[in-house]
């Protein structure tokens, strides 16, 4: 029955049936997070970057309602292009695009699911969604996180955003059984920044430990996924001080305009990326290839 709904490309079905490794990449990412031709570039840039370090890139999204495992060139560039006219999938959407027969951006949690469906278990992304500032009142904590709880896919990430309260997004983690594992650190990275100010579960050096870990954790059916944290490239962090002006304004004007639900997340990164004037971008793209590399490397040794 799942055939109905999934399809695989050729490139990653055989890698899968020949246990080669398999990176997971993310698509809301591409239509909402960066802007055309950017978001493209990037998209394909990291499909190499997956390929120079010996994995298969498998670029997940929903088209025509199929899930799909592996993008054509052309899909990504339509991913692209019609940017924000792309639905943002997460894991509540699913049911409503694919039975409509039409496109989805995945999120993390929605990328998680296709993934573990295809027998991925490696993912790398920017960054991923949280808790939000202020969640006490409004209930707004991304469907990441319970994904993260329970679908068992590695997500090496830049951290999250100080968009996010990075303190609950940490105690709602260890209340799931989420470890955050540090790469080469034991402060929890900020995207943007190496720093946050917090502290990561565990600090762990190589790409095969990280695996090792990972693999003990499934084999103990400790269902659910792990936060790989990867710092941003020194040369390509951005001023602590800036960055947390830039996200205390957008947060400010997403109160002002009463921005809610799904349209949070996607309205406080545009503004970040308005109010530094496009300087984040770059960090951004190179945070991101950074992850990719990172990820195949552990999908090598698992
Ligand atoms: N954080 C980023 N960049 C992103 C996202 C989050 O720094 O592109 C995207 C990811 O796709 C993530 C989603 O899964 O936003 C979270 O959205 P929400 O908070 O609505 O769950
Ligand atoms: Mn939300």
């Amino acid at each position: 029955m799942l055939k109905d709904y999934l399809v695989i490309s050729q490139e990653v079905k055989e890698a899968l049936e020949n246990g080669k490794p398999v990176v997971a990449l993310e698509s809301t990412i591409i239509s909402h997070g960066m802007p055309y031709p950017q978001n493209v570039e990037t998209a394909l840039k990291v499909e190499e970057i997956v390929r120079q370090n010996g994995a298969v890139p498998a670029t997940i999204a929903i088209i025509g309602g199929k899930l799909k495992a592996g993008l054509t060139r052309d899909e990504i560039e339509y991913l692209g292009k019609k940017g924000r006219e792309i639905v943002k999938v997460s894991r509540r959407d699913i049911p409503y695009i694919v039975a409509k027969g039409i496109d989805g951006a995945t999120t993390v949690a929605s990328t998680m699911i296709i993934a573990s469906l295809a027998g991925i278990r490696v993912f790398a992304t920017g960054g991923i969604g949280g808790v939000h500032r202020g969640a006490q009142e409004t209930f707004d904590i991304s469907a990441d996180l319970q994904e993260l709880a329970n679908t068992n896919v590695a997500v090496v990430c830049a951290g999250a955003k100080s968009i996010l309260d990075l303190g609950l997004t940490l105690e709602y983690l260890e209340t799931f059984g989420v470890p955050v594992v540090g790469y080469k650190t034991e402060e929890l990275p900020a995207f943007y920044t190496r720093k946050s100010g917090f502290k990561v579960d565990y600090r762990l050096d190589t790409p095969e430990e990280i695996a090792k870990m990972l693999k003990v954790k499934w084999e103990l059916n400790l269902k659910g996924g792990a936060v790989i944290a990867n710092p941003i490239p020194e040369e390509y962090e951005m001023d602590y001080d800036t960055i947390n002006r830039a996200i205390e304004d957008a947060l400010k004007e997403a109160e002002e305009k009463g921005i809610k639900g799904k349209e949070s997340t996607p309205f406080l990164l545009s503004k970040v990326k308005d109010i530094t004037g496009g300087k984040s971008l770059e960090s951004n793209i190179q945070l991101v290839f950074n992850n990719a590399k990172l990820a195949a490397q552990i999908a090598k040794n698992l």
